[in-house]
């Protein structure tokens, strides 16, 4: 077998998870985008009762497309919620891989090949707009600077060397999400991602960043909001201090020994 079909097979079957809350317009051409790109991959649609008929939109497609498949929950329960419900879903069904994907466009499914083929070498990408290389395109200032301040904040909080904690474009390989406890995972809003690279460190899997290129939504609502910011703020410093706690423990420990 050549050296990169042997390599590829440990990384497949690939589950391209997408949450949806009122993404009519944006989710049937990204699936064709992705499917261009990547035709071999599934796609897991879970779609919060979108008032919109994304739901609808998305069991079209899944009519059309064995490779397609959606998951309804009955209403908005946040970002964190919908992936925790799509990881399970990817578990039951013997994915290799799992990948996070916003259905808004922001990321572009022409990155995820480079994100995959990182994959071999880790056990979490990151397709960052933080490492060289990376960008991102129609951003307003105050966005890039709450996105910022956010990575500088969680990187001196939780001492995770990675350059955007926060990005929501993420390849997972299987026995990571075998091993957190998806359970105990309460993070609603961008907090969820920090939550989950945080516990992916903790546990000493390997984590790299590739450079995407993010371009800000041209369709449908964003749905930032004061409340994920206070989630983030709030749930980073708990746990910045558990570590700082936890460190202290263990230099008083080993100072008695
Ligand atoms: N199922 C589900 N999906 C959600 C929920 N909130 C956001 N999403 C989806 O999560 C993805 C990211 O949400 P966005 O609104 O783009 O949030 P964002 O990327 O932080 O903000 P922008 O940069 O302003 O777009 C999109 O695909 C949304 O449709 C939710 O409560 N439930
Ligand atoms: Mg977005």
């Amino acid at each position: 077998m050549a050296e990169g079909t042997q390599h590829r097979d440990e990384i497949d079957p690939v589950l391209v998870i997408i949450p949806t809350y009122n993404e009519r317009d944006n989710l049937p051409p990204l699936v064709r985008r992705l499917h261009t790109v990547l035709p071999q991959v599934h796609v897991l649609v879970v779609d919060d009762g979108s008032p919109d008929g994304t739901g609808e939109v998305a069991d079209k497609l899944a009519g059309e497309d064995d490779r397609v498949h959606v998951l309804h929950r009955t209403e908005k329960a946040g970002l964190g919620a919908a992936y925790i419900a799509g990881f399970r879903w990817a578990l039951d069904h013997d994915y290799a891989t799992v990948v996070e994907m916003d259905a808004d466009g922001s990321h572009a499914p022409e990155d995820l090949p480079r994100l995959l083929d990182a994959l071999h070498d880790a056990d979490l990408v990151i397709g960052s707009r933080y490492v060289p290389g990376g960008a991102l395109v129609n951003w307003p200032p105050h966005r890039q600077l709450l996105s910022r301040a956010a990575n500088l904040y969680s990187r001196i909080a939780l001492g995770v060397p990675v350059a955007d904690i926060t990005a929501g474009f993420r390849a997972y390989r299987r026995r990571v999400l075998e091993r957190l406890p998806l359970n105990r995972i309460a993070s609603q809003g961008y907090c969820f991602q920090i939550d989950l690279t945080w516990r992916t460190a903790q546990e000493d899997f390997r984590i790299l960043e590739v450079p995407i290129t993010f371009t800000e939504r041209e369709l449908g609502q964003s749905k930032m909001s004061g409340a994920i910011i206070g989630e983030a703020l709030l749930k980073v410093a708990q746990w910045g201090l558990k570590r700082r706690g936890d460190q202290v423990r263990a230099w008083y420990d080993r100072l008695r020994r």
